[in-house]
């Protein structure tokens, strides 16, 4: 056998060398030897060595290989093997052997050879002659951790049925494996109609969903988030069985069983490993073909686990069950110390779910940054990693793609470096343009959950150099030239985008395009009124203030107009430096102009309203508040109260409040007490408010009324659902 020639060879770690350029692989392959020599494919195809390989990876091995309209008379040999090599034993591992006299797959299973065939694919090239060519060298690859995927577990509109297909094969090409299936918003996965059958319409979608899955070599995990009204009976119990059971027969092969966001008695840790023990031994042991069962914890982050809950789970949950985690809060980077912690408790590798770029905290904005804080050193401390998405699903690819790239291979993964190249595979047309938009939509702005990212990172130390020089009256002009330059990429970036074939993309970030050429535009103008202000030229300061102020009015419009579900409505774009780089100098000029005489006019700024509370879980979620309304925004997850603690409102003196309405279930039974302030010191209690109910409009407010709060009124920790609070309020 004739050697590989690896005079020529490069040895790549996934990054590729420019001259010949080789094609990049995602995800990165562990081993990979690749020569500059070459193999032409002008043949057809003969496939020796396995019998029935998975026909799903040998007709893309033909589509990616074969040249149509030749005769197969010079096939090309194809040598498939099953190989008991060390580094081949897990799920989806394959060695590619790229000869001059043919090529050699050595795979672990179906799913491996079905991952050689993708590679392929990415390696293949075609020359202007239409011959096609592969790299002679070797590839071994097998990936760091064994399920990989995401989590359809947001709270929101639940993809569409063209969405979930679409994302499906997104994963088969990026070698990812799970799908776990547990929209909050389906009624049949969570309360009230878990235990009942799907309506046929959407049954038949699950069964369609489940063999696309397969064809893609990707497990469907269905989940049952049964724990808001479960009563730990047979009957029930029986109910979980039975709905399994039904989903098999749609062809569903995976399950899953969510205790999240609950509270009471579907959040007994003995209770539940008592079911999930149940269900391991009468179902997923006794049921054909059956992936090991995946449990989402009640307790499912640090931040939470104040019980011995994780303990308990440790100690009884059959060991073949996954146990779910996302880190050290509900939403956070994932650590190795982290992990550790938590895989001491639960005794067995956790399964990450990792919440991001899921928007349904923040649904103003759309996170389109890298996926980044991911530990390269915790793949064996984990048993899987899922991505918890966004609403828009297309969207979501720039972070699944980083998503992939990780699980695959850690140590490669370079956050930066991928995150380029997942915007050029999201968005080929016009990858610049792509990437300017992404990495100026990234943070998620203030939220109840404090996390925020990186945003602007490319352009963060101009406009913090530019706004230095601005406080002190400077007009920094080198600066100002970078930042100009940006906001004109800004301005053009949504027309280069739009011209994507992706048209289900462009649909999901529509209002977010209109918003970022907007800001473009305003961005440069800001840049004039600094620069007129500064060169005391009172007419083209005023001149430029105002088209300043006509397109921030526009913008406004935009956030007012679009998006407008009832949570966090409307539209945000560039919020962490370049909104408030522009709006800085927006008010910055204004009082120069309007308070010229009276210095300090400016800086008398009037109160605000407030969240007033002294529960830790409340104290960081942004206020709802729009013309006449000032209120909380709706919390899904529990709201535990201790004795004595309150949450409310309070509203500016200017402000009078008309009405008052709460939806607070299951706070209806309890002694909680609703009360009214003037000055927030003095406390009444509002005698109108009925005991036992859980939503109430109070129609009339005394206009002395500045603050409203509800308080635990008990000696015991109250837990509630805080839906609604909020005063309409009336402008005097
Ligand atoms: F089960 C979990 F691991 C989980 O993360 N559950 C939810 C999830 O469905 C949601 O998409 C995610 C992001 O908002 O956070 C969890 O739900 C919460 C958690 C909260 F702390 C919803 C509201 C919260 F305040």
């Amino acid at each position: 056998m004739k050697l590989l020639n690896l005079t020529a060879a490069l040895l790549l770690g996934g990054v590729l060398q420019a001259q010949n350029p080789l094609p990049a692989i995602h995800p990165q392959p562990q081993e990979i030897t690749l020569s500059t020599n070459r193999l032409n494919l002008p043949h057809g195809i003969a496939l020796t060595g396995l019998e029935n390989p998975d026909a799903d990876a040998i007709r893309l091995i033909r589509q990616t290989l074969s040249i149509p309209n030749i005769p197969e008379a010079l096939p090309l040999r194809i040598t498939l093997m099953k190989d008991q090599a060390s580094e081949l034993k897990r799920s989806g591992a394959y060695r590619l052997v790229i000869k001059p006299e043919g090529i050699d797959i050595d795979i672990s299973d179906n799913r491996g050879l079905f991952y050689a065939a993708q590679t392929l694919r990415q390696l293949v090239e075609t020359n202007g002659r239409g011959i096609k060519s592969l790299p002679l060298g070797t590839i071994t690859d097998y990936p760091d951790v064994a399920f990989r995927g995401t989590v359809e577990g947001f709270y929101g509109d639940p993809w569409s049925h063209a969405d979930r297909i679409e994302q499906l094969r997104f994963y088969g090409k990026m070698k990812m494996n799970t799908y776990i299936y547990g929209p909050k918003d389906d009624p049949y996965h969570s309360s009230p109609n878990w235990r009942k059958p799907y309506p046929e319409k959407e049954a038949a979608q699950i069964k369609d969903l489940a063999k696309e899955a397969a064809a893609n070599k990707v497990d469907f995990v269905w989940a049952i988030h049964p724990g808001l009204d479960i009563k730990w009976t047979d009957e029930d119990r029986m109910n979980v069985l039975n709905k399994f059971g039904m989903m098999y027969d749609l062809g569903v092969r995976s399950f899953a069983v969510f205790f999240d966001d609950i509270s009471g008695e579907g959040a007994k840790a003995d209770k539940q490993a008592d079911l999930l023990n149940f269900l391991q031994k009468e179902f997923i042991e006794k049921k054909e073909g059956v992936s090991p069962l995946i449990m989402c914890p009640t307790e499912y982050n640090r931040a939470w686990a104040g019980s011995d809950y994780l303990d308990v789970l440790g100690r009884t949950l059959d060991p073949a069950i996954h146990v779910m985690w996302t880190g050290n809060s509900v939403i956070h980077d994932i650590t190795l110390e982290g992990q550790e912690w938590v895989n001491k408790r639960i005794q067995r590798p956790s399964y990450v779910w990792w919440n991001f770029p899921v928007s349904d905290y923040c649904r103003d904005h759309l996170l389109m940054g890298p996926s980044y804080g991911l530990d390269p050193n915790a793949a064996h401390a984990m048993s899987g990693f899922v991505a918890n998405p966004m609403e828009r699903a297309e969207a979501s690819k720039v972070a699944l793609y980083g998503v992939a790239d990780y699980a695959w291979n850690m140590k490669a993964y370079d956050p930066g470096s991928d995150f380029i190249e997942a915007c050029r595979y999201v968005l080929p047309e016009a990858p610049e343009a792509f990437r300017t938009f992404c990495e100026n939509n990234c943070d998620p702005g203030p939220n109840g959950h404090r996390y925020r990212r990186d945003e602007s990172v490319r352009n963060a130390g101009y406009a913090e150099a530019f706004l230095n020089d601005f406080r002190k009256h400077n007009y920094n002009a080198d600066a100002a030239d970078q930042m100009n330059r940006l906001f004109a990429e800004i301005t053009a970036a949504p027309a280069a985008i739009e011209t994507s074939r992706n048209k289900a993309l462009i649909d999901e970030i529509k209002p977010w395009l209109m918003q970022f050429h907007l800001l473009g535009k305003a961005g440069q103008a800001a840049i004039r009124t600094a620069e007129a202000g500064q060169s005391q030229n009172r007419a083209a300061t005023w001149q430029s203030y105002l088209s300043l102020t006509s397109l921030l009015d526009s913008m406004r419009t935009i956030d007012q107009t679009y998006n407008q579900n009832p949570y966090q409505k409307g539209v945000k774009v560039g919020s962490r430096i370049l909104t408030p780089f522009v709006q800085e100098i927006h008010s910055g000029v204004e009082s120069n102009l309007l308070f010229a005489d009276q210095a300090d006019a400016a800086t008398t700024r009037m109160s605000k309203a407030s969240i007033l509370t002294d529960i830790e879980q409340l104290k960081y979620q942004p206020l709802k508040e729009s013309k006449d309304q000032i209120g909380y925004n709706r919390l899904n997850e529990v709201l535990r109260i201790e004795p004595g603690q309150s949450f409310g409102l309070a509203w500016e003196l200017q402000k009078e409040a008309t009405s008052f309405n709460f939806s607070l279930p299951k706070s209806e039974n309890s002694g909680r007490v609703f009360e009214w302030s003037a000055d927030g010191k003095q406390w009444t209690a509002i005698a109108d408010i009925p005991a036992d109910q859980a939503r109430f409009k109070l129609e009339k407010v005394a206009p002395e009324v500045r603050y409203i709060r509800m308080r635990n009124a008990t000696d015991k920790q109250m837990q509630i659902y805080l839906y609604e609070f909020a005063v309409t309020t009336k402008e005097d």
